[in-house]
């Protein structure tokens, strides 16, 4: 019981991020593009790539070919009700872009996520414009093999006009981690938000999680004991 306690409270200290792309101001039915390093801070890198994946399965491998060092950040509220799910922006592809009546034109190009360390798991949460016909999209772990080849780990498949949780979110993981991830759009263009990730913890990390668990866990322990002790003396006083 303790020491599944202390693995619980130790996997609540794992390194992780989240990124709801509400930093980038100004935009607002049209895109801000951004560069492929603008969330580095948080360890991850993210470019738009030309659509190389529809059709590929577990297993697979492909090479990625880059379109733009980067990718596009917006609030498109009047489009289609697409809000975010964390208010007021979104990501799109680097060449999602308005046309004269502000539609998202470009559908075939791919996110690619580059993570610093590798993940063990990763979601995100599809925007919700409303109405919007169903399309599949797919979230997808990678391995990095080098020069810019990546074999598919793992695959979820969703429809992109779901509007609430958990239909709208895709999540994937990978016992042993997973190097980059993919957001494929196969026949329209997608908006994406929140990305959440949660690192593979290096070995020193996870010992010092836990004894960081176990401390705060054996404190709490000694504090009750000590408290049921005195009130114990306080009754046969
Ligand atoms: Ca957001
Ligand atoms: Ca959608
Ligand atoms: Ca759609």
């Amino acid at each position: 019981m303790k020491l599944a306690l202390c693995a619980l409270l130790g996997a609540a200290l794992l390194p992780a991020g989240l990124i709801n792309f509400d930093d980038v101001s100004g935009p607002v039915n049209t895109r801000a593009v951004q560069q492929s390093n603008h969330y580095s801070a948080q360890g991850v890198l993210i470019q738009t790539i030309l659509n190389a994946t529809d059709g590929l399965q577990v297993g697979d491998t492909f090479t990625a070919t880059p379109r733009d060092d980067g990718f596009g950040v917006g609030a498109f509220a009047t489009i289609n009700a697409a809000t975010a799910t964390s208010s007021p922006n979104f990501a799109v592809s680097h060449h999602v872009v308005c046309d004269p009546t502000c539609h998202a034109v470009f559908a075939s190009d791919e996110l690619l996520f580059s993570f610093d360390t590798p993940v063990a798991s990763a979601s995100l949460v599809t925007d919700t414009a409303n109405p919007e016909a169903a399309d599949v999209v797919r979230l997808i772990a990678l391995k990095r093999l080098g020069g810019n080849q990546y074999q598919i780990l793992a695959i979820t498949s969703g429809l992109d006009n779901a509007t609430s949780f958990p239909a709208n979110q895709l999540q994937v993981a990978v016992d042993g981690g997973f190097t980059d991830l993919l957001f494929e759009t196969t026949t329209e263009a997608e908006g994406i938000d929140n990305l959440d990730f949660t690192n593979v913890p290096e070995p020193s990390t996870i010992s010092l999680a836990l004894l960081g668990a176990c401390a705060i866990y054996s404190v709490r322990r000694i504090t009750s004991a000590a408290i049921s002790n005195e009130r114990s003396r306080s009754r046969c006083s």
